[in-house]
């Protein structure tokens, strides 16, 4: 045996020293594209310093995969956002853990050691989502789903070691663990995402789960006096028929009459109940407004779920498994939703990474009642550097005015179009007929109407042969006015192989409005957008070839036969956040 043992060794030092120059290389994660429009299909990349894509001021892991955001909440002054992260690879895997980040605004982060990893029988198979509820006597608990030994999905409790570290570092799983396990009613591999709970009247404590059996959703609810002691309730919380697995549910009360949040678990006649479920076979997050009817323990939506695009949803792009959390140092909710990438798996491979988060969204409820309103935390703003402003503005159909002067690869813009007479808008007999998203698409060419489409082409080259267009377009039907608002990604890069779907929503508006707001967070690959104050939201992902770094341009336009008017338009270049391992902090 001796004599194998010296080149054993060698052959060991070798390969490990192949592996970490193959680690650094990689984790410079540098691409480039070769813009060689003549064989565009062929376009790979190749290892440069800087990448592209990689976001300068959203919440970003160093490297590797990232998905669902997890119980984020406020304690002692801090925020704390944890983060389903697979840390071996760029790509999803059977070994997920809870990544865990601290912050004091939201936007700049510090990055801990991992809060949760696999370890034990019940999540053995990695540490899916889960919530954190803040216990009397501010003690900050965690609920999550493990993957067990049986790859059966159980619901199990953490809690911090110290309490006095603000920061949370340490968590210790409850010997219990798991406290609750798959019901009769629940398929075993179907069963996950615990809510934050909330008190009930009567003194207990209420999380909801997403389950499956057969094609049916269903949210299961559970009570309990101790928060370890869970028993579950006879009926399903809400159901749906046909979507197979809810997943990450969230259940929360909002104010009828103020913007601002309130905790979990106020239930009075001043607050209205939002139910939201994360449909997976189509990754997006539909919510229903409702009454929670707790004597019953159940919610009443307002509207039936359609599975068709008249179902509100949070966002109507790249946006799913969100989640929110009171923020009682500012009297606010705040919403958080995973925005996965648009490119292919080999790409993100190459990157060495994959999956943004949302800045995160203050979440209200619409002075109508009838749907949210979201709008991108205020501490963003900090990060706005130069600015460039033009008003009074007039756009002639089928003209493109430049906003130069900006970054407008890292970039806050904000524009306030003055609108010609509505009842010039097309006519639109039957709006329930339509796909919002199948009008946005059609082709550009095609695509001019009376009022808009008008809007921003973000992420643009000189040229414009590449430009993400984000806008509106007015219709009128029988009885009220509606805004359509959309994403096209048709000509976002000249790249073929990316996931190009163009995205879209109607939303009504008043008959006497007179001015719409469109507003973008712009980030390299990430394009986040606000119509109408916040009445609609679509995120898109983006990967140009031309439009990066320098080279990217935003313009604002009008396709539509009536000019609109510029009143105010403010951009400004957005500077780095601060985004980095703990004790070194470095930029994202
Ligand atoms: N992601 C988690 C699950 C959840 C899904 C696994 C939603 O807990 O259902 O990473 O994206």
């Amino acid at each position: 045996m001796k004599k194998f043992a010296a080149p054993l060794l060698l052959m060991m030092i070798s390969l490990l020293v192949f592996v970490m120059v193959s680690f650094l290389l990689n984790s410079r994660n540098g691409i480039e594209a070769s813009a060689d429009s003549n064989n565009i299909d062929h376009v790979r990349f190749k290892v440069t310093d800087e990448q592209p894509y990689r976001t300068s001021y959203h919440f970003q892991p160093p490297q590797n995969w990232m998905n669902d955001p997890n119980a984020p909440m406020y304690y002692k002054g801090v925020y704390h956002f944890f983060y389903q992260h697979n840390p071996y690879a760029a790509t999803f895997g059977d070994k997920i853990i809870w990544a865990h980040s601290v912050s004091s605004d939201l936007i700049n982060w510090i990055h801990l050691n991992n809060a949760l990893e696999p370890s034990e029988p019940y999540d053995i198979n990695s540490c899916w989502s889960g919530s954190a509820t803040i216990l009397p006597g501010e003690k900050p608990v965690i609920l999550y789903t493990g993957i067990d030994h049986n790859k059966h999905q159980v619901q199990n409790l953490a809690t911090p070691k110290n309490l006095s570290d603000p920061f949370l570092r340490e968590w210790t799983k409850h010997p219990q663990n798991p406290l609750i396990t798959p019901p009769n009613e629940v398929e075993e591999d179907e069963f996950r995402d615990p809510t934050t709970a909330w008190h009930g009247k009567d003194g207990k404590w209420r999380v909801i789960i997403g389950a499956q059996k057969g094609n049916k959703g269903k949210a299961i609810l559970y009570q309990s006096e101790d928060f370890v002691n869970w028993t579950v309730s006879p009926k399903p919380f809400f159901a749906t028929d046909n979507t197979r697995v809810i997943e990450c549910p969230d259940f929360f009360p909002v104010s009828i009459n103020s913007t601002n949040g309130v905790d979990t678990s106020v239930e009075n006649s001043s607050v209205r109940h939002v139910l939201k479920i994360s449909y997976q076979s189509k990754q997006h997050d539909y919510y229903f407004l409702g009454k929670y009817v707790s004597d019953k323990e159940n919610f009443v939506p307002d509207e039936k779920f359609t599975g068709t695009s008249k179902d509100l949803r949070f966002d109507y792009g790249k946006f799913y498994a969100s989640k929110s959390f009171f923020d009682y140092a500012k009297n606010r909710r705040i919403l958080w939703g995973w925005v996965n990438e648009s490119d292919t798996t080999q790409d993100d491979i190459e990157k060495g990474w994959a999956g943004l988060q949302t800045i995160p969204r203050k979440v209200w409820l619409d002075k109508s009642g009838n749907r949210l309103m979201q709008w991108p935390i205020e501490e963003v703003e900090n990060l706005r550097g130069s600015k460039i402003s033009i008003t009074g503005k007039k756009l002639e159909g089928g003209s493109t005015l430049e906003v130069s002067g900006i970054t407008a690869s890292q970039a806050d813009v904000e524009v306030l179009f003055e609108l010609p007479d509505l009842e010039s808008g097309e006519l639109l007999e039957d709006p329930s007929e339509v796909d919002p998203q199948l009008l946005c698409s059609k082709p550009y060419a095609s695509r001019n109407g009376q009022i808009g489409p008008f809007g921003l082409l973000a992420l643009a080259s000189k040229d414009l042969t590449e430009q993400t267009a984000v806008f509106f377009q007015i219709y009128k039907t029988p009885n009220r006015y509606l805004c359509l608002m959309c994403s096209d990604h048709s000509r976002s890069s000249l790249r073929q192989d990316l996931d190009k779907t163009t995205y879209g929503t109607f939303f009504d508006i008043d008959p006497n409005l007179k001015e719409i707001s469109l507003r973008s967070l712009i980030d390299k690959s990430i394009i986040e957008s606000f119509g109408d104050e916040g009445r609609a939201s679509i995120t898109s992902r983006v990967y140009p070839l031309l439009a990066i770094k320098r080279d990217a341009h935003l313009y604002v336009f009008n396709n539509g036969s009536q000019s609109v008017i510029i009143s105010k338009l403010n951009a400004w270049s957005l500077k780095q956040a601060e985004i980095g391992l703990e004790g070194s902090i470095r930029c994202a």
